[in-house]
């Protein structure tokens, strides 16, 4: 017994050595927080986590997510130690070019690793997000005697964290939500950059925990195995909150520069890493170098943590036989089994004029219907954004089987949590807010794109359009913004079967998060549209060795279309580009992209709603845009378009000036 308890002390130690030892190796680095919450997520990950390091994929682990993603030497030196794959080697590598130990921890990239963090705040909401795809799959899938998902989310949080406002968005919902099996541990060490937090952030944390309706715990001091081992069964008990641990740690502890801002996020020094080495009586002096006994105490350790995945497969294979419909649906959204979209001619059923946010809904409608789990919702906004899957009840602590989300008004919190529920699996998240406000969510978003997760957002009431609500609602800039972002598909469809295609990329083809952006006013249906759409862009309507090119998108493709129609009865041929999605345009070869946009047509006229930037790139030096580059106004939609010049007629006279220019 003592003696393992000088082993435990000895690991808690070596994550303090090797975060030591690494981010000196690298000059750079975050030691700090690493080596003052060493004691906290050793005992959690010996005594407390289940995990099977054998098996980081295992469906009802314990999901843990450093949030505070600096201190990605806390996550590396335990995914070492509790032998998840990553090696001393690797540890020598971090942060270097290529290296499994990049200077945040990469979801995809390090095996272990269940999200990206490093953004504060975003980590603590994704943990929010797992919480509610685990509660919703064990309410669906859960039978007595067989809690096939009864697993709990950890967190690790720090001072940042905790000032983000993205922490307070997913905290309030969590606790409106009872999600129990929530824990997060806030460290508690008072140090962020620039000093002491009572700079910027006095307020104390735990009454405005117990205030959203969270279970508030403390632990005096972070060395205190035992003690923290007590708050973590405390919280594990309270079935009904979730719990925050508010844990007093030193930055830095074990160095002689314990309690200070600069053992944050740089280097101890060489000298300070040789006296860590002696205050905390480490064993060994080379760098790197871990004792043997500690090696083969943490394989048994290893070994035996095995033993929760060994009964709970035997629980799943009893599962299979007991209910097997049940047993092959849950295995259907495990899979993200898909229908063939494609063959599947209702769901490209649409006539007469709609707004594609109402067609969007038809879709999602018609989606839930085919697939089993959806699972998304808006940010208080689902009458408007015709989110409501209506077959569906609403995910509430009465009713964890509901498929709607209420988000409440929280557009930050509500991507990061969608990114948690794409990270956890099994289900396929949406969520919804009018387009201006993608700016609110844009942080959680750039985290889908970076993890490659589909989270699907459905961002409606697109440009000018909205009309009276003015240029507090008018998107200008956000089409660019988003379609300048990496990894992100950008749909702004025309029509109803625009908008099915938009949704079969999301679904079946995408490897990123796609944007849908849709109108609140209506639009034709045209009769050329369909399929096609997923090649991002495609002719619409030809003419005979044409003379110019229209390009148009969303809305302003029945702009084109009415000058193509004028410019031809003038005996002027134009082509017709329907350009949905340049990001998927990009995607063809370029011979597809040669025979939509051939090089010798050099008269191109590009129309949206939005900033000109994107479409220089299609139109060239000798093409023009009508674009809007100035914020918007408030006024009804129909005089909005007429004074910011979007008219067929004001269309087809920039055309005829561009020919002859
Ligand atoms: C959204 C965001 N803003 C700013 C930063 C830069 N940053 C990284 S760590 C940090 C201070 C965090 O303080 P704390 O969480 O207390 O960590 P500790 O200093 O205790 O390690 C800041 C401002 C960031 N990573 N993410
Ligand atoms: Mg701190």
């Amino acid at each position: 017994m003592s003696e393992n308890k000088n082993l435990d002390q000895l690991a808690v130690d070596a994550i303090r050595i090797l975060t030591a030892d690494s981010v000196q190796k690298a000059k750079s680095g975050h030691p700090g927080m690493a080596m003052g919450s060493a004691a906290l997520t050793y005992e959690l990950w010996a005594n407390h986590m289940q995990h099977n390091p054998k098996d980081p994929q295992w469906l009802n682990r314990d999901r843990f997510i450093l949030s505070a993603g600096h201190a990605s030497m806390l996550l590396y030196s335990l995914l070492y130690l509790f032998d998840y794959g990553l090696t001393i080697e690797d540890l020598k590598q971090f942060r270097q070019w290529d290296s499994r130990t990049p200077g945040h921890p990469e979801h995809g990239h390090t095996p272990g690793v269940e999200a990206t963090t490093g953004p504060l705040g975003q980590g603590l909401s994704m943990g929010v997000g797992m919480a509610m795809a685990q509660a919703h799959l064990a309410s669906r899938f859960n039978q007595p005697g067989y809690d096939i998902f009864d697993h709990y989310v950890y967190i690790l949080a720090g001072d940042g964290c905790m000032m983000e406002g993205i922490t307070s968005e997913a905290s309030s919902l969590a606790a409106t939500l009872k999600l129990g099996r929530l824990i997060v541990f806030y460290d508690d060490n008072e140090i962020s950059i620039e000093g002491d937090t009572d700079v910027a952030f006095t307020e104390d944390v735990g009454q405005r925990y117990a205030a959203y309706g969270w279970q508030v715990l403390h632990v005096a001091d972070g060395n205190d195995k035992a003690a923290l081992g007590r708050a973590i069964k405390e919280a594990k008990a309270d079935d009904n909150r979730p719990s925050i641990i508010i844990v007093k740690t030193d930055i830095g502890y074990g160095s002689p520069l314990a309690g200070q801002a600069k053992t944050h996020g740089e280097p101890l020094g060489e000298d300070n890493v040789a006296r860590t080495r002696e205050l905390i009586g480490w064993p060994l002096a080379e760098p790197f170098a871990v004792p043997a006994e500690l090696t083969s105490y943490m394989a048994e350790k290893v070994q035996s943590l095995g033993q929760a995945q060994a009964s709970w497969d035997e629980l799943y294979k009893d599962y299979q036989e007991a209910f097997p419909q049940m047993a092959a649906e849950l295995a259907d959204c495990l899979s993200q089994k898909m229908p063939d979209l494609l063959a599947n001619e209702e769901f490209w059923q649409f006539s007469g004029a709609q707004a594609t946010r109402g067609t969007s809904g038809v879709c999602l409608n018609r989606l839930d219907k085919l697939l089993p789990n959806l699972f998304g919702g808006s940010a208080d906004l689902a009458p408007s954004t015709k989110t409501e899957l209506i077959e569906q009840g609403w995910f509430q602590p009465h009713n964890y089987a509901g498929k709607n989300i209420h988000f409440g008004v929280r557009e930050h919190a509500m991507a990061a949590i969608s990114n948690g529920i794409a990270l956890y699996g099994g289900l396929r998240p949406f969520c919804a807010t009018f387009f201006v406000f993608s700016d609110y969510l844009k942080g959680g978003l750039r985290m889908s794109a970076l993890m490659q997760l589909p989270v699907i957002y459905v961002l409606t009431h697109d440009s000018i359009g909205v009309g009276e609500d003015g240029p507090t609602h008018e998107p200008v800039e956000h089409l660019a913004a988003l379609r300048s972002m990496p990894n992100v598909t950008v749909f702004r469809p025309a029509d109803g079967k625009e908008t099915a295609a938009a949704y079969v990329h999301a679904l079946q083809n995408a490897q990123g998060p796609t944007c849908l952006v849709l109108t609140r006013q209506n639009l034709p249906t045209y009769e050329n549209t369909g399929p096609a759409a997923l090649k991002g862009g495609y002719i619409l309507e030809d003419a005979a060795d044409p003379q110019l090119i229209l390009l148009a998108a969303g809305s302003e493709l029945e702009l084109a279309v009415a000058a193509k129609a004028k410019l031809a009865e003038q005996g002027i041929r134009a082509r017709l580009v329907s350009m949905p999605s340049m990001e998927l345009f990009e995607k063809q070869s370029d011979a597809y992209k040669e025979s939509v946009l051939p090089r010798n047509i050099r008269k191109r006229l590009a129309v949206e709603a939005g900033a000109s930037m994107p479409w220089y790139r299609y139109v060239g030096l000798d093409g023009k845009v009508i674009g809007i580059d100035r914020f918007g106004a408030s006024a009804p939609a129909g005089t909005l378009f007429r004074e910011f010049g979007f008219t067929p007629e004001k269309v087809t006279e920039a055309a005829l000036e561009l020919l002859n220019s």
